[in-house]
């Protein structure tokens, strides 16, 4: 009995931690659930006292002094080095830094507890637990036991609540959180961007049935001719099912707004389907429309919104539902700047997004990672194409194996949680990775996984630009593998002034669409000087009108752009004392909330672009 409970743990631990996406819940939203986001104790670690015994050995299960454990002492002879205060809260979702002071610049472990009493559950339902994200390692315990463990700071993980384990109140909850940064991880060492920790995402407990949809994707049949399709009014919907288990019951599929009813068949614990549907608007910026969407299977019924629509490349343009589009982009951080915190709530998404639809984008990069559901969730609502990213950035280790699995799953993970995302229509799998032979064939892989998982979007990679006797030459060899070709380029802040700008000729490799992810110019909100005063807004004001002249020039296969970057931003990296002292500059909108004057120059050009797009 022992030994099949030792068998059965060691099984839910492989599972919880190795394959954490494959047992991925989506759509958590829209489950039973009950929120565990709140008031938290905390206690801070820097020397992992709280896993570690003094020979630095992971501490026994039982250990009472290992910080998973908590037993109230004995008597006033028990010496106890440890425990969980009222005097020491936190806030989830959050990240610890904005939260008190002494986290501000902390990198470490801090185990973070809280109770819970046992949920109802109707007979034969089961627990989940589920966090949108905890930065970056996470070990889980529930009443002294390991749960499992997760790596990635910006993805979602859930482990089953094993129900021997509950008590009907108090039930002890402990995450280990640690957020140093590591050289053979992703990201790696270096990044331009502030290493926010903690659990900064929601966590809550989603109760399921016995047997239920785990993972969806429902979208148009990539395949179809979109033109013939909407003239005949008929298109094919098609997609697939992940059951946690295997079932011989059939799932149902509706979309009650157009009376659709489909049934499909399951063998074993997955189905793939496609089916006909008549009468169906597509989803666009223009008209963001979503549609109920009812799965269900047996007795329970799961609902989502979901939008239909067609993003592919066509030679050097990309159509959307058959026709060309140009993308008014702007890049993001997971960032509320005057508050100096990570974004995580659906008010936050709103106001991010809100600002990017005032500057007249109908696109964002979600920079450099994946961000929160409530900004993809509501891309869907307010119809803004989005560019979602893993955080493969800079000098990741591509010699390794163990990284590039890292990568992988990082990249399942994104693509799992937002497939039936409409709005979503690039996946990047890294950021300026450095050319080398090592590096491309890392890349590839990551590309050619992304095809093989999800073959309804674009994939792509912000690359760097070449130079090749006097020219701008886009060549990265990556630019081979990826559907559209992205490049960053600060030519006239990085490197001249931005006058040399409209002088510059580009030419690109690779018969696709180009689409600049980057370029932009540093200015301290409110310091106004001439021009070329470096950190005025007037500088930054110049470098926008020059590179949008420049844009004016390039090759026939431009199809877009997403400067760098909507607001200011943290980064430890940016220390001049007058005009960064910790804050990288490129913001559109200060860190006080304020525009500035390049905001408006980039509009008046969306505007223009928009207008021009529409005469066509
Ligand atoms: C880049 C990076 C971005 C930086 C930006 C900058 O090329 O992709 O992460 O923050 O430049 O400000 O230099």
């Amino acid at each position: 009995m022992i030994f099949k409970k030792i068998i059965a743990a060691f099984l839910v631990l492989l599972c919880a931690s190795a394959f954490a996406q494959e047992n991925l819940i989506v759509n958590t939203h829209n489950r039973k659930q009950v929120s565990l986001n709140g008031t938290w104790h905390y206690i801070i670690d820097p020397y992992e006292t709280g896993f570690y015994n003094y020979r630095y050995t992971e501490k026994g299960e039982k250990d009472p002094e290992a910080y998973w454990n908590n037993p109230e002492p004995h008597g006033k002879t028990d010496r106890k080095e440890h425990g969980y205060s009222d005097d020491y809260t936190i806030q989830v979702p959050g990240d610890w830094n904005s939260q008190d002071d002494v986290f501000k610049y902390y990198e470490g472990t801090v185990w973070y507890q809280r109770d819970f009493d046992k949920p109802k559950l109707e007979e034969n339902e089961r627990l989940f637990l589920y966090f949108g994200a905890v930065n970056y390692e996470a070990h889980v315990y529930l009443n002294g036991k390991k749960l499992g463990m997760h790596k990635g700071g910006f993805t979602p993980f859930n482990f089953e609540v094993p129900q021997e384990l509950l008590q009907d109140k108090g039930n002890f909850l402990v995450v280990k959180v640690d957020n140093k940064r590591h050289a053979d991880e992703v990201p790696t060492l270096n990044t331009d961007w502030w290493n926010y920790g903690g659990i900064t995402r929601d966590v809550k407990l989603v109760i399921t049935p016995q047997n239920f949809i785990q993972q969806y994707a429902l979208h148009l049949e990539q395949s179809q001719d979109i033109e013939k399709a909407k003239k005949r009014k008929k298109f094919t919907i098609s997609g697939h099912f992940k059951l946690n288990s295997a079932s011989e019951e059939k799932i149902t599929i509706e979309i009650p707004e157009i009376g659709l009813k489909e049934k499909v068949d399951i063998s074993g614990s997955e189905a793939s389907f496609n089916f006909d549907a008549k009468k169906l608007e597509l989803w666009s910026p223009k008209n963001p429309k979503l549609y109920e969407v009812k799965f269900s299977l047996g007795e329970n019924t799961l609902t989502d919104k979901i939008g239909f629509r067609k993003v592919e490349v066509s030679g050097k343009d990309v159509l959307l539902n058959g026709e060309k589009i140009f993308m008014r982009g702007i890049c993001i951080h997971e960032e509320i700047a005057p508050e100096i915190r990570r974004a995580t709530n659906t008010a936050d998404a709103h106001k991010l997004l809100g600002w990017a639809k005032e500057l007249n984008a109908n696109m964002v990069r979600l920079a450099h990672y994946p961000h929160n559901e409530y900004m993809t969730r509501a891309a869907d609502s307010l119809g803004i194409l989005v560019w979602s990213e893993i955080p493969v950035y800079w000098t990741i280790n591509f010699k390794s194996d163990a990284v590039l699995e890292k990568a992988k799953k990082q990249l399942d993970e994104m693509i799992i949680r937002d497939q039936n995302k409409a709005s979503v229509v690039i996946w990047s799998v890294g950021n300026e990775t450095p050319v080398s032979e090592a590096r491309t064939e890392f890349m590839k892989n990551l590309v050619m996984h992304a095809k093989e998982k999800d073959d309804t979007r674009m994939i792509s990679a912000a690359l760097e630009v070449g130079y090749n006797r006097g020219t701008n030459y886009i060549d990265d060899p990556l630019g081979e593998y990826t559907d559209i070709v992205s490049v960053n380029e600060y030519l006239g802040w990085y490197g001249d002034l931005p006058h040399a700008k409209v002088k510059s000729k580009w030419e690109t490799a690779y018969n696709k669409p180009l689409f600049f992810s980057e370029t932009g110019a540093g200015s301290k909100g409110g310091f106004h000087a001439d021009k070329e005063t470096r950190w005025s807004e007037e500088f930054q004001e110049w470098y926008f009108e020059e590179t949008l002249k420049m844009m004016e020039n390039m090759p026939d296969n431009y199809m877009g752009l997403a400067p760098w970057i909507l607001v200011d931003f943290r980064s430890p990296k940016r220390n001049n004392p007058k005009y960064q002292e910790g804050w990288n500059r490129k913001g559109l909108i200060d860190d006080k909330g304020n525009k500035k004057k390049a905001f408006y120059t980039l509009k008046e050009y969306y505007d223009k672009k928009e207008k021009e797009f529409e005469e066509k």
